[in-house]
């Protein structure tokens, strides 16, 4: 019998014990949106009904795009219905609709999926242990005759390694665009981590930090792309008259941009207390055998959007897809925040770059990750008793 399965069966068999002392009363979930005050968002509906304006650029569109711009210190900022469209919409703007694009197969699925419904091949490259990023000692090699841009993600808001990868880009001509959908507020040597690359791609879903329902944002370098990227964003139109190119609809509505509105109040606020949640995960986990979590990197101001731990089965006494299914039994749903890796997702699986071997750290990581519940109104003694259920199932 494999240390696994012994510490498995321990668990089954002292169950009924183990659930009476530490089941948690209620589901606690991965995380919870941020909800402003219903009251506030009806005050903001009622003047959407007044002014009879919905969508299309409205008041409170316009009102919402400048104070984000400011909040988040970029100048060139594009809203969107979603985070997917606005990835679509900035390799358009980019020009980018053919040959190869270099890409992580660690993350979210709509990453790659913007690059297969444009017509671009992604090329997996594998990423770094610590960061979970691109690895930028991988990029080059993957660089051929077709290369037309990196698309790397700053998963879980940890910064890419953005000198390493421009310096890369700028050897061989190449446009950067930043998958930022979990780095919003992330602050990443003294600049606003959305603001490096030609492009950097927000998402403001409501299981994000930062939320406006659905939603999400291009961070442009220039004035003339943000208006590129606003003609694109609604069917190409430049004027009543005259289209510029093949755009789509991705437009965010007034109902988005109100509750966007109200969560920008709300969110300092949200990033102290999931900090507070952070460290007391930390410090409760910190000497559990074959547990193990990132610190904040240097020169980051964090926005601790997400808590991945990585579970060594062997140190732990239970792999990552045994303690994910043994904590729901506990009442605590984690996610298995990214796998499997989008290299073996059916449509992609024939790439040549999707072959594991050539992915090894990508593999590891994906087959160990799990994302911890974390949200501001987590209570500080839920997390003490999530972390009791992790000790005591690595103890079994
Ligand atoms: N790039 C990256 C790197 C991304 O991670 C994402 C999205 C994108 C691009 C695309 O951006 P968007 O087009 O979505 O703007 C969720 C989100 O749907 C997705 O936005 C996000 N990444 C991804 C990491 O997480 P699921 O399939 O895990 O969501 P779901 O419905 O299982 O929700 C997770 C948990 O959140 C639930 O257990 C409960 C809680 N929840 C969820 C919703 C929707 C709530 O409490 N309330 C809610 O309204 O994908």
């Amino acid at each position: 019998m494999s240390v696994m399965d012994a510490a498995a069966g321990a668990v089954r068999g002292r169950r009924p014990e183990l659930y009476a002392r530490y089941r948690l009363p209620e589901p606690v979930l991965v995380t919870r949106p941020t909800m402003p005050a219903l009251a506030k968002y009806q005050e903001q509906i009622a003047g959407i009904w007044e002014r009879q304006w919905l969508t299309n650029n409205g008041q409170l569109h316009q009102e919402f795009e400048a104070r984000l711009a400011a909040y988040l210190e970029v100048e060139h900022l594009s809203l969107f219905c979603n985070g997917t469209i606005a990835l679509l919409v900035a390799l358009q703007a980019l020009r980018i609709h053919e040959g190869e694009v270099i890409t992580t197969p660690f993350t979210f699925p709509a990453t790659v999926h913007v690059l297969y419904w444009n017509r671009i091949r992604p090329v997996f490259c594998d990423i770094d242990e610590y960061t979970f990023n691109l690895d930028p000692n991988c990029i080059e090699r993957l660089i051929g005759p077709d290369t037309k841009a990196i698309l790397p993600v700053h998963v879980f808001g940890y910064p890419c390694n953005i000198g390493a990868i421009q310096e890369i880009a700028d050897r061989h001509g190449l446009d950067v665009i930043y998958d930022a959908a979990h780095a919003f507020g992330v602050r990443h040597r003294g600049q606003p981590l959305a603001s490096y690359g030609d492009l950097s791609v927000l998402s403001f879903h409501a299981t994000k930090l930062f939320s406006s329902i659905e939603g999400g944002a291009i961070v442009a370098s220039t004035a003339a792309e943000k208006k590129r990227i606003d003609f694109l964003k609604n069917f190409g139109f430049a004027d009543e008259e005259t289209v510029i190119g093949p755009g789509i609809n991705g437009k965010m509505n007034e109902f988005q941009a109100a509750y966007g509105l109200l969560e920008l109040d709300l969110i300092d606020e949200e990033i102290v207390r999931r900090r507070a949640l952070v460290e007391l995960y930390r410090r409760e986990l910190a000497d559990v055998p074959g547990i193990s979590f990132r610190l904040d990197l240097p020169e980051t101001e964090h926005n601790y959007a997400y808590f991945p731990i990585l579970v060594d089965a062997s140190a732990y006494g239970m792999d990552r897809d045994a303690l994910h299914a043994e904590l729901k039994q506990f009442n605590i749903f984690t996610r298995k925040y990214f796998f499997p890796l989008c290299s073996t997702i059916p449509c992609y699986l024939s790439l040549p770059s999707a072959d594991p071997k050539h992915l090894p750290v990508a593999e590891r990581v994906s087959k160990r990750i799990l994302c911890l519940p974390i949200y501001g109104r987590l209570a500080p003694e839920t997390v003490q008793q999530i972390c009791a259920v992790i000790k005591v199932l690595g103890k079994s």
